[in-house]
């Protein structure tokens, strides 16, 4: 708890303009390389499996575990609305269900997106450098921009 405390100050401290880390995933408890469990997480976070998810990528994904579509990103991508799965036309805005940021940055996915480029808003979830959810609970199909800080 404390250590994720930290986190957030530090994020704040970078300016991330009310970075909000929700209450559920404050509780989690990272470790080594810094798993952020689920708010809904009943049982322990699956693992991704290395496979296609390419390192050096914040990578997103349809379905809970790391199913489903996917799509990567490797800078800030502040408007989901005109990104698309890989292989799909199918828009990735509201469609993130669980994550694995394998960047050495820290990444955080906003509810509400920006075309202009400004500042995204809502809530943020952060994702530390190396961390993961196989399941963004009430934060499924949310995701409208991501901030790599
Ligand atoms: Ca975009």
């Amino acid at each position: 708890m404390r250590q994720i405390t930290r986190g957030v100050v530090a994020v704040l401290a970078f300016g991330t303009v009310g970075a909000v880390l929700p209450t559920a995933v404050a509780s989690a408890t990272p470790t080594g390389t810094s798993s952020v469990n689920s708010p809904a997480a009943v049982t322990a976070p699956s693992t991704p499996a290395a496979g296609p998810a390419q390192a050096g990528r914040f990578w997103i994904y349809g379905e809970n575990d790391y199913n489903g579509y996917r799509k990567s990103y490797n800078t800030t991508d502040k408007w989901f609305r005109n990104d698309e799965w890989d292989g799909t036309r199918i828009s990735v805005d509201n469609g993130t269900n669980s994550v694995w940021n394998r960047t050495n940055r820290t990444g955080v996915l906003w509810t509400i997106g920006s075309s202009t480029g400004a500042g995204c808003a809502g809530d943020g979830l952060v994702f530390p450098a190396g961390s993961y959810s196989w399941n963004l609970g009430r934060y499924n199909n949310t995701a409208s921009c991501l901030v790599l800080l």
